[in-house]
This record gives C-alpha cells, sequence and structure tokens, in this order.
C-alpha cells in the first residue's frame, strides 16, 4: 500500500494523470495563514487555479486535511485551508506527524514537491521558495525548501526568494546542493519583488519546450533531485526596494524582539511586511503568483508532449 494508503487524488486530477494530459502543483503555504496572504489566499488561489486551466493544464493544490494527503482540491476544501487558523505549516519533516495525528497541514514548497511527485507530478508553482534568510550564514536559517530540492525530482517555479533572505547565499547554497537555477529569459536571478537581484542564474532558458528538453535529458543522465525555474515578476508590477526597505527592517527587528525562530519566522515576516507596506507586498505577491502559474502551466504542458 505504501504512500497510496493516505492518499486522495482529486478525481480531475487522477483522470488527467491517466491520460497523460498535464496536471501542475501548487502549494497550500501560500494561500493559508502562513503565507501572509491577508484576506486574499482564496482570490489567489482560485485566480492562479484559473489561470492553468486557460493553459489546457490541470491545476492540483496540496494540502493535508484532517490526515489525508489531498492532491487537487475542491472548492470547498480549499476555503477550508485557506480559513482555518488552526492549520499547521508542513514541511517534510512535519508530515509524518501531521498525517499520523489526523491534522490539517497547509505543505510548504518542501512538502508539496515531496507529494507532487509521489503522485506523479513533477512541476510546482509558488510565489517565493524559503531561501538562506539574510544572516543565515551565523544563525544557520536555510529553508527546508532548498534541501529538499536536492533530493526531490520536481521543477519548482517561483520568482527567487522573499525579501528577508539573502539571494547572493541562497544561490551559494544551490550551486553545493547542486540544483540546476534557471532563469527564465533572463540570466538575472530575480529578486521576488523586482525582476533582478544582481545575482546570475545557472543557465537560461527562452522558452518551456526547451527547458522541458533540457528536464527530459537530465532524467537520461540520471542526474537527480529538482530545479528551479526562476521567473521574473513582470515589470509593471515590481516595487521600489528602496520604500520596502524601512519596513523589513522594522519586521526582521520586531521579530529578532519576539525571538521568533524555526517555521514561526517566515509566516510573521510576510504578514507584517504586508501590513508594514499596506498590503502593496501582497498585491506583487498576487501578480507574481499568477506569472508563475502561467509558465508552470506551460511548463507541464510541454512535459506532457515528451512523455
Ligand atoms: N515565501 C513566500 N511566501 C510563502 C512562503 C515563502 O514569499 O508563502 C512559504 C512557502 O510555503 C515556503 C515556506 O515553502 O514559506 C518556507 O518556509 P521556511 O522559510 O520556514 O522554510
Ligand atoms: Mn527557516
Amino acid at each position: 500500500m505504501g504512500f497510496k494508503q493516505y492518499l486522495d487524488l482529486q478525481p480531475k486530477v487522477r483522470e488527467a494523470l491517466v491520460s497523460g494530459r498535464p496536471v501542475a502543483a501548487m502549494d497550500s503555504g501560500i494561500v493559508a495563514a502562513q503565507g501572509g496572504p491577508h484576506g486574499r489566499g482564496l482570490e489567489m488561489a482560485r485566480r492562479a487555479q484559473e489561470i492553468m486551466e486557460e493553459q489546457g493544464v490541470t491545476p492540483a493544490i496540496i494540502a493535508i486535511l484532517d490526515g489525508r494527503v489531498r492532491v487537487g482540491l475542491e472548492e470547498e476544501e480549499l476555503e477550508r485551508v485557506v480559513s482555518d487558523e488552526k492549520s499547521i505549516k508542513t514541511s517534510c519533516r512535519d508530515l509524518p506527524t501531521v498525517v499520523a495525528t489526523r491534522h490539517t497541514g497547509a505543505t510548504t514548497v518542501a512538502a508539496t514537491a515531496f507529494l507532487a511527485v509521489a503522485a506523479g507530478i513533477r512541476v510546482v508553482v509558488t510565489s517565493g521558495i524559503g531561501g538562506v534568510r539574510r544572516g543565515g550564514d551565523h544563525t544557520f536559517d536555510i529553508s527546508a525548501d532548498l534541501f529538499q530540492l536536492s533530493r526531490i525530482p520536481a521543477a519548482v517555479v517561483c520568482s527567487g526568494v522573499d525579501l528577508s533572505q539573502d539571494p547572493a547565499l541562497t544561490l551559494e547554497y544551490l550551486e553545493t546542493q547542486g540544483v540546476p537555477v534557471i532563469g527564465v529569459g533572463t540570466n538575472d536571478f530575480p529578486n521576488f519583488y523586482t525582476p533582478s537581484s544582481g545575482c546570475q542564474v545557472s543557465c537560461r532558458f527562452d522558452d518551456m519546450a526547451s527547458l522541458a528538453n533540457m528536464i527530459h535529458v537530465k532524467d537520461n543522465l540520471r542526474v537527480e533531485g529538482g530545479l528551479l525555474v526562476a521567473n521574473p515578476i513582470p515589470e509593471e508590477y515590481a516595487l521600489d526596494l528602496e520604500l520596502l526597505q524601512p519596513a523589513l527592517a522594522q519586521a526582521m527587528e520586531e521579530a529578532e524582539e519576539r525571538k521568533l525562530r524555526g517555521k514561526f519566522l517566515t509566516p510573521f515576516l510576510l504578514e507584517r511586511l504586508a501590513q508594514l507596506t499596506k498590503g502593496a507586498t501582497v498585491e506583487a505577491r498576487l501578480q507574481i503568483l499568477y506569472h508563475n502559474a502561467r509558465i508552470g502551466a506551460q511548463l507541464a504542458a510541454q512535459l506532457a508532449r515528451l512523455e
């Protein structure tokens, strides 16, 4: 039985997978309270799903509901995940506990990628992946998303790492872990709210057919692990980093005062940044997610053609 005894595939996701039609996963962590969606989680999830459908791709949001691994959510299930204030932020190490104790969990990128691949889905759409935090060279605050991506053969489509992370350290860590970082139409690693961090990606692909082919070659070569697909925020939605710096500094200082550590830090910072910028970061994250949903769906469609 193994993994399947805990899995509930949404019927339309199952049908798509069985008939070889493209499916792209999305993490529930970004739309649940922990993702700091500031009351806009449902709108965000619905629109991202719609965008994937418009590309002919079946969306599969992943979450844990009462200990069941759910791949693809019905509308009322999505509403539960978004509104459940007690849902547990679930990374890979939390998965066995959340499932065994029949709790409800919103999955991080790491857990989403793990469950997606187990269910037969290769592409994961998110807004920002966890990174090496600013100061992470001495705090050791390095997201499990990065390490898990070195083991799980998923292509995670994101727009870089959020502002509280250090893009240069994140890229060093990914290099060590052997994770290719692909720039979509760019050589620059995106900086989440702006298109460039000033750091370089490891390779650039301008269209998803060529990237799908590279992934196919990677599989044939048996190069293990996943890929980070870095898709820059469209210029018209980019924020002014200068204006964000004071809010970021304040949020990080408050987190320090509260001695926030581990899994609680990212949710706090995302929410505080949203409050301090009066929702500007949330608006940008919505647009980031929609753009990633489009690119992720295109990649899933191209991969399905090769299989
Ligand atoms: N960054 C964002 N939005 C998010 C997250 C990160 O801009 O919602 C969430 C994702 O679920 C990601 C997780 O996988 O936080 C990483 O948490 P940590 O930094 O604790 O590893
Ligand atoms: Mn951390």
